[in-house]
C-alpha cells in the first residue's frame, strides 16, 4: 500500500492536542483493520504494518470500546527490522459510530472513530424501508456524525421518483442520493460528496451492494462482493470485517460487514433534531409534559388536525418515540437487576465474614 502523511490519513489539531501527554518517541499512526488483538496500522512515513496491543493496554480497558477500533489514532513503538508496532495509547476519539450491544447496560459497540460522514446505504429492492433510514439517520446523528443517504440498485425499481418523494418529506434535510453500482450509474454523484482526508463510513444491510460502490469508488475489484438470496434479497454477510480504504481522489473510506437491526443509544436529542417541526410545536402544547397522542390543547395534534404536519411523519415519531423509551426502561431495568445481584453478593460476603467471627 501506498505510503501516506498524517494528513492525508486525516490528521488535525484534535490529535495534535493530545500529543504533549506522551513520550515524542511514540509515533501516531490510523488503525486500518482488526481482528482481535491483530491490527493493521497506516504508519505515515512507513506505510501498512502489523500490530498488536500491549498487555498494559489490554488490561487497563475497562471494557471493548476503550481497545483501538477501525479509525482510531493509537501512538506506536515501531520496530523497523520487523516491520511491526507496539500499540502504546489509544488517542482520545473526537466521535464514533457506535450502537449499544444487546443485553449491556453501558457497553457501546464502536463500529468506526474519528468520522466525518456515514453514508446509509440502502438497495432500491425488498430492503428499500423508510423508517430503518429514519432510524440510521438519528443513529449517525446522535454520534456526531453527518449522514448521506445512498440509495443504490436503482436499475431494480420503477418507483424511484415516489420513493425520493416519500423520504424529501419525512428527512427533507437529508442529502440523498440514487445510484447503480452494478451498472456503474450515479457514481460520480457520490464522488462529490467525498473529499481528500474526509473519513466516510459504510453502513446498511448486507447486500445491498457497499462493497461493490466501494470498488466502484476504488476504480478496481478490491473488495469481495456476494450475490443475494434471490426470494428475499438477503445478503450472505460477504464482508466479514471492517476495513479502511484510501480512494485515489483521499477520501478515506471504511467498509463494514452488513449491520443487523441497530439499536439506539439514548436518542431523544437526535430524533427531536429530526423531528424539529414537531418539538416546535410542543412548545405550545397546554401541558408541559405532554405526549402529544390524547391531550386536550395539545399543538401538535392540532396541527396534524389541519394537515400541517403530515401523518406519516407524526407515526414515525410515535414509534421511534416508543422505541426509545423501551430501550430506555429496559437499560434503567438491567442497570437495577445488576445492582441488585451485586448488593446481594455484598451482604453474603458480609455474612460470611460475620459468621466466621462468632465461631472464633
Ligand atoms: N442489481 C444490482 N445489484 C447490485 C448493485 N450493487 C451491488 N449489487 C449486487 O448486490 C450483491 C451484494 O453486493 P455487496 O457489495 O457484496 O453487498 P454488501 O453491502 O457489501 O454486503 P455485505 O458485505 O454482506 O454486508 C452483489 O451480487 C452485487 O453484485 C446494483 O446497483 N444493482
Ligand atoms: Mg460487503
Ligand atoms: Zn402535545
Amino acid at each position: 500500500m501506498k505510503n501516506y502523511t498524517e494528513e492525508e490519513l486525516g490528521w488535525n489539531s484534535f490529535l495534535e492536542n493530545q500529543l504533549s501527554a506522551f513520550p515524542s518517541a511514540f509515533m501516531a499512526g490510523r488503525i486500518s483493520s482488526e481482528n482481535k488483538n491483530n491490527y493493521q496500522l497506516l504508519l505515515p512515513g512507513v506505510g501498512e504494518v502489523t500490530a498488536e496491543c500491549t498487555g498494559k493496554l489490554l488490561f487497563n480497558a475497562l471494557d471493548k470500546s476503550e481497545l483501538p477500533k477501525v479509525g482510531d489514532w493509537v501512538l506506536v513503538q515501531y520496530f523497523e527490522g520487523e516491520h511491526k508496532a507496539l500499540i502504546m495509547e489509544l488517542l482520545d476519539r473526537q466521535n464514533a459510530l457506535s450502537r449499544k450491544v444487546a443485553g449491556q447496560v453501558t457497553e457501546a459497540q464502536v463500529m468506526a472513530s474519528h468520522v466525518d460522514k456515514a453514508l446509509i446505504v440502502q438497495g432500491l429492492d425488498d430492503n428499500f424501508n423508510v423508517n430503518r433510514l429514519i432510524r440510521s439517520v438519528v443513529l449517525v446523528r446522535e454520534c456526531g456524525i453527518m449522514p448521506l443517504i445512498v440509495l443504490n440498485k436503482a436499475d431494480l425499481t420503477d418507483d424511484l421518483e415516489a420513493r425520493l418523494a416519500v423520504l424529501k418529506q419525512q428527512l427533507g434535510d437529508v442529502k440523498v442520493i440514487a445510484m447503480s453500482a452494478l451498472n456503474n450509474e450515479g457514481v460520480e454523484l457520490l464522488e462529490e460528496e467525498i473529499s481528500a482526508g474526509e473519513t466516510v463510513v459504510l453502513m446498511g444491510s448486507s447486500g445491498v451492494g457497499k462493497s461493490t460502490l466501494l470498488n466502484r469508488l476504488l476504480g478496481e475489484e478490491r473488495l469481495d462482493t456476494g450475490a443475494v438470496r434471490s426470494k428475499d434479497a438477503k445478503g450472505r454477510h460477504t464482508t466479514t470485517r471492517r476495513e479502511m480504504h484510501i480512494l485515489p481522489n483521499g477520501g478515506i473510506l471504511i467498509d463494514t460487514p452488513g449491520t443487523r437491526e441497530l439499536q439506539l443509544l439514548s436518542a431523544k436529542d437526535a430524533l427531536q433534531e429530526t423531528f424539529g417541526e414537531i418539538s416546535e410545536l410542543s412548545a405550545e402544547c397546554r401541558y408541559k409534559d405532554c405526549t402529544h397522542t390524547v391531550e386536550a390543547g395539545c399543538a401538535v395534534l392540532e396541527a396534524l388536525d389541519v394537515g400541517d404536519i403530515p401523518e406519516v411523519a407524526y407515526n414515525n415519531y410515535l414509534k421511534l418515540r416508543n422505541e426509545d423509551t423501551f430501550m430506555q426502561a429496559k437499560t434503567d431495568q438491567k442497570a437495577r437487576l445488576q445492582k441488585k445481584a451485586e448488593d446481594k453478593k455484598l451482604h453474603k460476603e458480609i455474612r460470611r465474614v460475620y459468621k466466621k467471627r462468632k465461631w472464633r
